[in-house]
């Protein structure tokens, strides 16, 4: 085995002795956030901590790493927010502690709901706020626009999505170009969707990782190649030479 190779080999215990993972928080919010926590969760990601977020005590059912029921207090038996946005808003303050508490571990947080209904739209926009005044870590939010046909809905989304452009970076899906495929049922269109949602948060996290690895290595493994080197040399009783 070669120096390099030496070398690579101590890197890569290293990292897995030390735990050198990123530590992606999601938090999904509402009926629609759930389903593409549920998604996401049974297809599975590595280095991500899913959390559903609901008032709806069936977010149990969601196979996420976490669920949350939230609200009972305030909505007693009913099970959603029936659109409050402000009552979700309510409820999150309610729950800010915890919030901070898994956020405060998280390299990135990533947000998501489908926006114009109550628990969605208030309990991303009130988590924005919360992290925003308390936090520093970087978020992502990744929302879905209600149809067209959703007149009222669709409005409440796009004025809250004016509010989340000016606190996060973001991306957003519009239910309306589900239309523009009708030979595609809308469940699979909404898998679709699911998917690509996957597929950045995925991205996310081995980019998170590579800015890790390299700051890591910046930190230690400067000064540990040449510990390396010396008992390389050590070993095999020559100068390192480096191949
Ligand atoms: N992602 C997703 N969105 C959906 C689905 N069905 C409906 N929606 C959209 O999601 C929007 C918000 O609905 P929900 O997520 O159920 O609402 P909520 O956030 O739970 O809010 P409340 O129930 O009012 O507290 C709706 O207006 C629809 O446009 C679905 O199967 N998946
Ligand atoms: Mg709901």
């Amino acid at each position: 085995m070669n120096l390099e190779k030496v070398k690579e080999e101590v890197r890569r215990m290293m990292n897995r002795e030390l735990g050198i993972v990123p530590r992606i928080k999601v938090f999904a919010f509402g009926g629609g956030g759930s389903r593409v926590a549920d998604y996401i969760s049974k297809h599975g990601l590595d280095d991500v901590k899913v959390i559903a977020v609901n008032t709806d005590e069936r977010v149990h059912e969601i196979d996420a790493n976490k669920t949350m029921y939230v609200g009972k207090e305030v909505l007693g038996v009913h099970k959603d927010t029936n659109g409050e946005v402000n009552v979700a808003e309510y409820i999150i303050d309610g729950v800010k502690a915890w919030i901070l508490e898994e956020a405060k571990s998280a390299d990135v947080v990533i947000l998501i709901a489908s926006l114009g209904g109550g628990m969605g739209t208030g309990g991303l926009l009130e988590t924005l706020r919360i992290l925003r005044e308390h936090t520093d870590v970087p978020v992502l939010s990744i929302v879905i626009l209600p149809f067209s046909f959703e007149v009222e809905r669709r409005k409440t989304a796009i004025q809250v999505l004016e509010k989340i452009k000016g606190l996060s970076e973001y991306i957003v899906f519009d239910s309306d170009t589900m239309l523009k495929t009708p030979k595609v049922k809308v469940s699979t269109a909404y898998d679709i969707m699911y998917d690509t949602i996957y597929n950045i948060i995925a991205k996310v996290s081995n980019r998170t990782r590579k800015i890790i690895e390299m700051k890591f290595e910046e930190i230690y493994l400067s000064q540990l190649s040449t510990i390396v080197e010396e008992k390389y040399a050590e070993i095999v009783g020559e100068a390192p030479v480096t191949v």
